[in-house]
């Protein structure tokens, strides 16, 4: 296997995030001892370009670019199947827009060593969200909410005690992504969030929540939308259905 500078990587997904990538490259860089992998889905803003200008100066730096938008998910997979064939022994999700802060990354790498995935999470004491209308809490909110009772139906005692089912800002030990079957993850958006959350806690392993303020975006536009959302809410029941 190729040697690799850290331990831990953190994996980006970006689509038209020009503005926001050297900014939360460099701040990750700076907070913690990890690798960064940037996956572009061939942006039409050229962040896949502004990412390997940035990789020709840091070795830390890696990109791996995609031919077209085919949605977080996607983006996800082809970054964990990358680590996974590195000797990294933690793989981040991250988002490029700020709204995960790099300054909890040196709390995730502490908890980690104890736990098989560290979640940052909205819900627990501590945990909040920052700039939020009232109905982006609510969809959030009651997502998650939504998301718990479904997959907890029929399986209390042994419950799934996730409060942020649908967050984005995770660690993951190797062991776990080459415990899931990655190839029959289907869901992309948030639905995304909740299957592997779900499959990890299925497979047995620990799962920690850690309490993280979630700010909103301030430079770029938001790749959310309605169609996401109902993705997710159909996705749920399946999930429960599918995974064993
Ligand atoms: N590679 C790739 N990245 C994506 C895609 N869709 C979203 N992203 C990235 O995934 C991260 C999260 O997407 P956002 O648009 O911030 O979604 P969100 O956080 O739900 O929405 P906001 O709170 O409004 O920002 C960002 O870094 C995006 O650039 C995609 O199709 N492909
Ligand atoms: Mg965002």
């Amino acid at each position: 296997m190729v040697q690799v500078a850290n331990d831990a990587v953190v994996l980006i997904p970006t689509f038209n995030e020009r503005e926001n990538l050297p900014s939360i490259v460099s701040e990750v860089l700076r907070t913690a001892p990890v690798d960064v992998l940037v996956i572009d889905d061939n942006s039409p803003d050229g962040t896949g370009q502004v990412a390997d200008a940035i990789a020709e100066t840091d070795k830390r730096l890696h990109v791996l670019h995609r031919p077209g938008k085919q949605g977080l998910g996607r983006a996800y997979l082809a970054g964990f199947k990358w680590a996974l064939a590195r000797p990294y022994k933690y793989i981040f999700e991250m988002d490029a827009d700020f709204s995960h802060q790099p300054r909890y990354l040196p709390e995730f790498l502490e908890q980690i060593k104890s736990h098989d995935l560290v979640l940052g999470s909205r819900y627990t004491r501590g945990g909040g969200t920052h700039n939020w209308g009232l109905l982006r809490k609510l969809i959030s909110r009651g997502g998650s909410i939504y998301a718990r009772t479904i997959l907890n139906a029929g399986l209390i005692p042994g419950k799934l005690g996730v409060r942020d089912l649908t967050g984005g800002f995770k660690c993951f030990r190797r062991e776990v992504l080459e415990a899931i079957d990655l190839d029959s993850v289907e869901s992309t958006g948030y639905a995304f969030q909740i299957d592997l959350t779900y499959r990890t806690y299925k497979k047995g392993f620990s799962i920690k929540e850690i309490p993280i303020i979630f700010y909103e975006r301030e430079a770029g536009r938001s790749k959310m939308s309605q169609k996401i959302v109902v993705e997710a809410m159909l996705r749920v029941p399946q999930i429960r259905l599918k995974v064993k």
